[in-house]
């Protein structure tokens, strides 16, 4: 279970529905898919839980069959109602013990930390994955932290036995320094978000994966 999470890290897109205006969130997220993306969250500051629950439902379809996980950001309600694998949260929003009870112990959990204190504050009876970042700093999310570069990730990743996905201004050729700070995959939102060919921008990635070089 953990093992195969680890793998659903690898290549985490994050969907932008301003990045995203021009091909759509659920076709980006289809021809991502098919370029090699492994987990998929929808990420929606805007959207109210109708209109989340309405989206993942129709990438949920999008991604019947192709083994790839969709999370939620921030809404768990939004989760639950469209059957979603998961949900994703950050430091200010409900706390992992609500989460985790609105869930149920088979949907996966993730949590975003920036510092050390929150990676020591994270409960693997809790959470199933970490978000960890900034790693750059990034115009996708106007109120990051500060930026914690590859050392500041490899001291975050090491101080945690949870699996973990690297974010923040992540491109293809960092896919060795994400790596190497012993996180298990990178999370991107631009890097294919708004791309023209959003298959071909997932697929940059692959030419980085060390199984592939
Ligand atoms: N959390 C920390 S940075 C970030 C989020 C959601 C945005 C990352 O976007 P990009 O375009 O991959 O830098
Ligand atoms: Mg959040």
């Amino acid at each position: 279970m953990m093992a195969e999470l680890r793998n659903q890290l690898r290549l985490y897109l994050v969907t932008d529905p301003k990045l995203c205006a021009q091909t759509g969130v659920v076709e980006t997220v289809r021809r991502a898919v098919a370029g090699g993306v492994t987990m998929v969250q929808l990420r929606d500051k805007h959207a109210t839980t109708a209109q989340r629950i309405e989206r993942a439902i129709a990438v949920k379809e999008v991604l019947q069959g192709t083994g790839v996980p969709l999370i939620i950001n921030d809404d768990v309600t939004a989760a639950v109602a469209a059957g979603a694998d998961g949900a994703h949260i950050g430091q200010g929003d409900i706390s992992p013990v609500q989460a985790r009870a609105m869930l149920g112990a088979g949907k996966i959990l993730g949590l975003s930390c920036q510092t050390v204190q929150t990676v020591r504050n994270a409960d693997p009876a809790l959470v199933d994955y970490l978000g960890l970042g900034p790693v750059f700093g990034t115009s996708t999310k106007d109120d990051h932290a500060q930026p914690v570069g590859f050392d500041g990730l490899a001291e975050l990743v090491a101080l945690s036995s949870l699996p973990s996905v690297a974010i923040g201004g992540l491109k293809a050729d960092h896919i060795k320094g994400v790596l190497g700070s012993g996180a298990d995959g990178m999370a991107v939102v631009s890097a294919i978000c708004g791309q023209a060919d959003p298959q071909a921008a997932a697929g940059a990635f692959d030419a980085f994966d060390p199984e592939h070089s």
